[in-house]
């Protein structure tokens, strides 16, 4: 078979492949862009394009016979995963050693199972990571672009105050300012505007009916409806669905040749694809992206990729954990999936932590506050390539996650003891577990700007090879990641169209 060429080619469609495909298509740069998840634009039986949450099915996640949600158990029992058959589902967890990560599978990536916090870092912090990035012109141009094109709103003061949809945010509030916290409003992508339609029972209800891992049917403006509608809008770009990219090389002429994958709904290979392009973007996030590159140099195929790919890879810090209320302290059984907000407490630089306060809506009263707290964990781990099994590993082991724990522990023990409250044992397993530290999802690193690739996300040693997502971010951000994520791909896609395409 011929391979389907085009000029340009984009792995992926989370958010670094997304501004790639839209600038590119803006450009007048003919894309193509492969993803190996599906479309998410058909209802299935019950007239849904997502499943809910509390009745999870096939559509839920990645190839699996049964779900595998972050919070397992609920006073000890088995009562949140369910058994289902095999598909190309939404959410994936990707199990290494001593971590599991969770991303997005499908058009938009990440965008269609994440929590839709949309946070700016700290200045100050944002410069610490990305020493040698011009933070004027991040502030001022690129933070902007990328809010604006990702439709960045935030929830009205007043209403949060007065529904009892955002009881629970309100309560954990209180607590931490009782510790002499400091809270913060989190912007978001979910439109708010919908939501009070939910409350107001005007619309479907969507954060309101407790969807988000297994996707939002409404409300939420996933990469799907933003930079992709409007790439395709521009008509000069494509996306093939539920083809995974398996193999990189460089043909004689400096072009690059790439062997895709093509599967069906129950995982079989119906057709291997060749494709080649002049110029390649790699979207397909911090363990898509170096998985490529990682066995792309350790196969031969580009030789020459730099020693750091597959290094400066973290978790963000990431740790969940709950607290138990007093009777009096309830937390409502109407919870909206969507968190806008935060204790902020990462100005403590002896313990920096920055933590989402979580909803858990079970359509009961739980009285239980949950977490994800994002720590300041300096270490960071590599991936090796395991040539028997064509997989990746991670060096990541328990000992890193106890820093992380340590962090947070220090904090919510502060939190705890203010409020003469205790921790939830009952949330991750038979074990006692308080602090989920096991699974992240912020995976960041890999293919770090500035190291693997030049300071713009130019991979080093091979021209016109790009990596635009998570890879480039050094292991942490101290908060939630996608909207620095798809500043930096604007600010590498200006870049690479103002030089390296220029006739
Ligand atoms: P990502 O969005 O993961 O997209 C990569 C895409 O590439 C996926 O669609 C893959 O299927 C595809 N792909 C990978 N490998 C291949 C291949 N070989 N061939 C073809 N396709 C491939 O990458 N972040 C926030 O900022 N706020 C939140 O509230 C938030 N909540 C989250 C909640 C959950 C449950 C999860 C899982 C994540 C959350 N995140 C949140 C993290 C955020 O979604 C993540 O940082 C971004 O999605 C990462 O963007 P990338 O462009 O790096």
């Amino acid at each position: 078979d011929a391979a389907d060429t085009a000029p340009a080619i984009v792995v992926g469609s989370g958010y670094g492949a997304a501004v790639a495909a839209l600038r590119l298509g803006q450009a007048g740069i003919r894309t193509i862009v492969l993803e190996m998840g599906r479309l998410w634009n058909t209802s299935g039986p019950d007239g849904k394009v997502f499943c809910a949450t509390s009745a999870p099915d096939h559509r839920s996640m990645w190839f699996r016979t049964r779900t595998e949600a972050p919070l397992s158990t609920f006073l000890w029992l088995d009562v949140v995963n369910r058994d289902i058959s095999p598909y190309p589902g939404v959410l994936d967890r990707v199990h290494f050693d001593h971590m599991s990560v969770y991303v997005g599978r499908g058009v938009g990536g990440g965008s269609l199972v994440n929590g839709s916090m949309a946070v700016t870092p700290p200045r100050s912090y944002f410069a610490e990571q990305f020493p040698t990035v011009d933070a004027d012109e991040m502030y001022g141009t690129y933070f902007p672009r990328a809010r604006a094109a990702l439709g960045v709103n935030t929830v009205d003061p007043a209403w949060f105050e007065s529904t009892e949809w955002y009881r629970f945010s309100r309560v954990s509030r209180k607590h931490a300012e009782k510790t002499g916290l400091r809270t913060t409003f989190v912007p978001s992508v979910y439109d708010f505007g919908h939501m009070r339609r939910e409350a107001a029972g005007t619309a479907p209800k969507s954060a309101l009916a407790g969807e988000v891992i297994y996707g939002n049917n409404h409300g939420k403006r996933s990469l799907d409806k933003t930079y992709l509608a409007a790439a395709l809008g521009t008509g000069n770009v494509t996306i093939h669905t539920l083809e995974k990219v398996r193999a990189i090389s460089r043909a004689p002429d400096g072009t690059y040749v790439l062997t895709a994958d093509r599967v069906d709904e129950t995982g079989r290979v119906v057709e291997t694809k060749e494709y080649g392009c002049a110029y390649l973007f790699l979207g397909g996030g911090s363990l898509g992206t170096t998985e490529l590159l990682l066995r792309a140099r350790e196969t031969g195929t580009l030789p020459g990729l730099d020693a750091s790919v597959g290094a400066g890879w973290g978790t963000n810090g990431n740790v969940m954990l709950g607290r138990a209320n007093h009777l009096w302290d309830t937390v409502g059984a109407n919870q909206s999936t969507m968190p806008v907000m935060g204790i902020d407490d990462w100005a403590n630089t002896a313990n920096p932590v920055f933590a989402e306060i979580a909803p858990l809506p079970t359509g009961l009263e739980h009285w239980v506050s949950l977490y994800l707290a994002i720590t300041g964990n300096p270490e960071r781990a590599s991936f090796s390539y395991d040539t028997g099994s064509d997989r990746l590993r991670l060096g990541w082991t328990a000992a890193h996650s106890a820093v992380s724990v340590a962090m947070a522990k220090k904090l919510f023990d502060r939190i705890n003891a203010a409020n003469a409250t205790i921790y939830r044992y009952d949330l991750f397993g038979s074990g006692n577990k308080v602090f989920a530290d096991d699974f992240t999802y912020h995976p960041l690193g890999g293919c770090v700007l500035g190291r693997a690739t030049d300071h713009y996300g130019r991979v080093r040693g091979y021209p016109r090879l790009y990596v635009t997502d998570g890879s480039l971010v050094p292991g942490s951000l101290g908060v939630n990641p996608f909207v620095t994520i798809t500043a930096l791909a604007e600010r590498t896609m200006a870049r690479v169209l103002a030089e390296d395409t220029a006739p």
